[in-house]
């Protein structure tokens, strides 16, 4: 399985990991730490060090209860990083956006991945996302960040986020984007309670459409806080078993904060499972 990002391919035969860079001065785990560009390179360049393939870029927080924030000061959060970091790594760099214009400028600053929580529904996105060449990724939400966790409500969670994405794989066929080009996000969190998130997982593979890769988002979550009563930064060991059981259920790419963690449990899975990537004997 193999992702098309612009010129480039990333290699998804076995599952990889996409590291958080948040460039917000509100993101719930790591706020503020990150948005001064020299710290924010540092900080990027350190999580490819750990085996990030992708580096997610993002400068709109979109945890529950954020506000949104303007174009003019999300381009004015990532552009200068993207910029800056683009010759300096190979990894995929991803920008965490729903806004067209940031779409557009990102892709001329060299980004691989468009990552959208909206899954292209703002206006303008699907053309914007199209003409990029990027890799997309399409994400589930109910409701909006403001407000999506006051009373999510499914009568099968599974079938509907299923549904949803569905139809924003049809969006994106006709826009002319090609499936080679697209993956797919349940959105754990995003208008979803404990349970519902525990049904995704458990039956992540019966969200998948026409064996397009699904990207997982676990990390130091709220549901990760329940299950073990930690606080987000306390969360590093909930969130790798999460992401390892993603990986066991089918997800190709993991978004998490704490990369090395992460790399290293995959590898177990991937020594267990053989095959390609099967580690050198010592
Ligand atoms: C996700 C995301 C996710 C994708 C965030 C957080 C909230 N993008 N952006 N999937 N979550 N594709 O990191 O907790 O789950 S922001």
């Amino acid at each position: 399985m193999q992702l098309r990002c612009g010129g480039r391919t990333l290699d998804l035969q076995r599952p990889v990991v996409m590291g958080v860079l948040n460039l917000t001065p509100d993101s719930f785990s790591d706020g503020g730490r990150y948005v001064e560009p020299d710290q924010a390179l540092r900080r990027a360049l350190a999580l490819a060090g750990q085996g990030a393939a992708i580096i997610d870029l993002g400068g709109e927080s979109t945890r529950p209860g954020a506000a949104p924030v303007s174009a003019e000061e999300e381009l004015g959060r990532v552009l200068p990083v993207l910029g800056r970091l683009r010759p300096l790594t190979g990894a995929i760099l991803s920008v965490d956006t729903s806004k067209p214009e940031l779409m557009r400028a990102a892709a001329a600053a060299g980004a691989d991945l468009i990552n959208d929580v909206y899954a292209l529904r703002a206006p303008g996105a699907l053309e914007a996302a199209a003409e990029s060449g990027c890799a997309l990724c399409l994400m589930h939400m109910q409701g909006e960040p403001r407000t999506m966790q006051r009373a999510p409500q499914y009568t099968d969670v599974v079938a509907e986020v299923r549904a949803f994405l569905e139809e924003r794989v049809e969006a994106c066929r006709a826009a002319g984007i090609a499936d080679e080009r697209l993956v797919l996000d349940p959105g754990f969190g995003f208008g979803k309670t404990l349970e519902h998130n525990l049904t995704l997982l458990r039956h992540l593979e019966e969200v998948r459409i026409d064996g397009l890769p699904i990207l997982a988002g676990l990390s130091r979550k709220s549901m990760i806080g329940t299950i073990t009563g930690k606080l987000s930064q306390e969360r590093v060991h909930g969130s790798v078993a999460a992401a390892l059981i993603a990986a066991q259920n089918g997800a190709r790419i993991l978004r998490v904060h704490d990369v090395a963690a992460t790399v290293d449990a995959l590898k177990v899975l991937a020594a267990l499972t053989g095959g390609p990537g099967e580690p050198e004997r010592q």
